[in-house]
């Protein structure tokens, strides 16, 4: 008798994986273990009969020639199967993500994927095996479970190709969202609760923000989707977690923001935490005391200044412009010069006309136009921006207008030019700090 099982515990990747492997090998019983998670149970209990499951106390051990185990391949990790180390004679096929396990096999499938259901998938797309959409949903719920939506560090190319396929097999992402909310249990409920009744909303420069100080015990999962929620429920601009765990004097500070001036990523950086993006940040402290991390947030919050980054901190300076007059051929020769893709045209009262770029140049037909003004050629009335908006309304502005400079102005004056490049080190975190 062949069987395939999964670790204990059994989350949404390992029973995906589990069932998965049966589609590899329907000749093998699936065996499910009896401690699975609550939102697994959640799934099963409405997808019941469509799954056909064994349970460890179903099987004659001694029967087993095959053993198929997926999301794991550590023994401790299995249900009731530890009396089959001692086993010669057994076949053991193992598909996992994890690199550490004691299994020894005889044919094994190992790689750090983010997801084990992305190296089960792979191998059910090279056999053409027909899937089902509420397969593919379970599958795709597995897959967003273990890689956290596709944005833990440990996802790879395979993992989002391999959410692809199960779209394209009418994974049903409705039904997706509706499992993978469960994933807050209780843990994250009482923390949440705590949170909730704990909350301090305080009015900063105009917008609403919520800070939450409370103490916790070991690990807790997921804090920062148990923050989202917060700020959800409490409805404020930008919340954030302050999270003391006594025992080991570290504090762990969540943030969210759903408003651009109150960037959460750079403030995080400024308390000494790291990355981040202005939406969402966390930073972890050591022995540092809670109270003064609130403090600093509201001074930072209240601060402003630093909170945000503005254009004229990010914008390059002076500017190089040419006159409206100028020729093409004088214009041509700068940008070389320069090895600038474009720049300003400005009239005899410096204001800005127009700008000229390489893609402008591409309208030259003749060679005698190179002596034509450069005015004729520019795009004009360019998109400007004034000097104290943020990174973010510039790249918006690039991004609708299909555009890669954009001059900053202050007073009706031309003062620097941001480009596609300043607004990318702002966004990927490239700025010294
Ligand atoms: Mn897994």
């Amino acid at each position: 008798m062949k069987i395939i099982t999964t670790h204990k515990g059994t989350d949404f990747d390992a029973l995906s994986s589990l069932v998965a492997a049966h589609l590899l090998y329907p000749e093998a019983k699936p065996v499910l273990p009896n401690t699975i998670n609550p939102n697994v149970k959640a799934f099963l209990s409405i997808h019941k009969d469509l799954f056909d499951f064994y349970s460890p106390k179903d099987i004659t051990l001694d029967h087993v020639t095959t053993l198929i185990v997926v999301d794991t391949h550590s023994w401790d990790r299995l249900e009731n199967m530890q009396v089959l180390q001692e086993r010669d004679d057994l076949e053991v096929i193992i598909f996992d993500h994890h690199l550490k396990g004691d299994m020894q096999s005889d044919q094994k499938t190992i790689s750090e994927t983010g997801a084990a259901i992305s190296i089960l998938i792979q191998e059910i797309k090279n056999k053409n095996i027909f899937i089902t959409p509420i397969q593919a949903t379970l599958f795709l719920i597995g897959l967003y479970e273990d890689t956290g939506n596709m944005t833990f560090p440990s996802t790879l190319s395979v993992d989002a190709y391999t959410a692809g396929y199960l779209l394209e097999k009418n994974a049903d992402l409705n039904i997706v969202s509706t499992f993978l909310r469960q994933a807050y249990g209780k843990k994250q409920k009482d923390v949440l609760f705590e949170m909730i009744q704990k909350a301090k909303r305080t009015e900063i420069s105009g917008f609403s923000v919520s800070i939450a100080k409370m103490d916790i015990e070991g690990q807790v999962q997921n804090l920062s989707m148990v923050v989202q929620m917060y700020r959800e429920i409490v409805n404020v601009d930008a919340a954030f977690g302050i999270f003391f765990d006594k025992e080991r004097n570290k504090c762990m500070i969540i943030g969210r923001s759903r408003i651009d001036e109150i960037n959460v990523g750079l403030l995080m950086r400024n308390i000494g935490g790291g990355g981040g993006h202005p939406g969402a940040g966390s930073a972890l402290l050591k022995g540092v005391n809670p109270d003064i991390v609130e403090e600093m947030l509201l001074e930072l919050l209240s601060g402003n200044q630093h909170t945000s980054v503005m254009l004229s901190d990010l914008m390059s300076y002076p500017v190089v412009t040419v006159r409206e007059d100028t020729t093409i051929e004088e214009v041509a020769m700068i940008l070389r010069d320069m090895g600038c893709s474009g720049m300003p045209v400005v009239d005899s009262e410096d204001h800005v006309v127009g700008i000229i770029s390489r893609r402008d140049f591409k309208k030259i037909r003749k060679s005698k136009q190179m002596q034509s003004p450069v005015k004729a050629f520019m795009s004009q009335n360019p998109v400007t921006i004034e000097h104290d908006k943020n990174a973010i309304e510039a790249a918006k502005l690039m991004i609708k207008h299909d555009i890669g400079r954009i001059p900053v102005m202050k007073d009706n004056k031309l003062i620097g030019i941001i480009t596609r490049s300043d607004a990318m080190m702002y966004f990927y975190d490239l700025l010294p700090h």
